[in-house]
């Protein structure tokens, strides 16, 4: 399974540094834009938060919590 936390980790080194994690925020920010329109609407908010809970699920699964 992919997670969150191996899709930030682009080098693989098993740990999330600073430039890995604001590439990662730049990217969800921009999938959660969906009309591109440089704000969140509630609609494209709401979308985001589900998409974000069900990676962290992901997340927790693959480490047993
Ligand atoms: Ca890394
Ligand atoms: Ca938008």
């Amino acid at each position: 399974m992919t997670t969150a936390f191996d899709l930030m980790d682009t080098n693989r080194d098993q740990s999330i540094d600073a430039g890995e994690h604001a590439t990662g925020l730049a990217l969800a920010w921009r999938l959660a834009d969906r009309d591109g329109d440089g704000a969140l609407s509630l609609t494209e908010f709401r979308e985001d938060f589900l998409i974000v809970t069900a990676l962290r699920r992901g997340v927790g699964s693959a480490t047993g919590r």
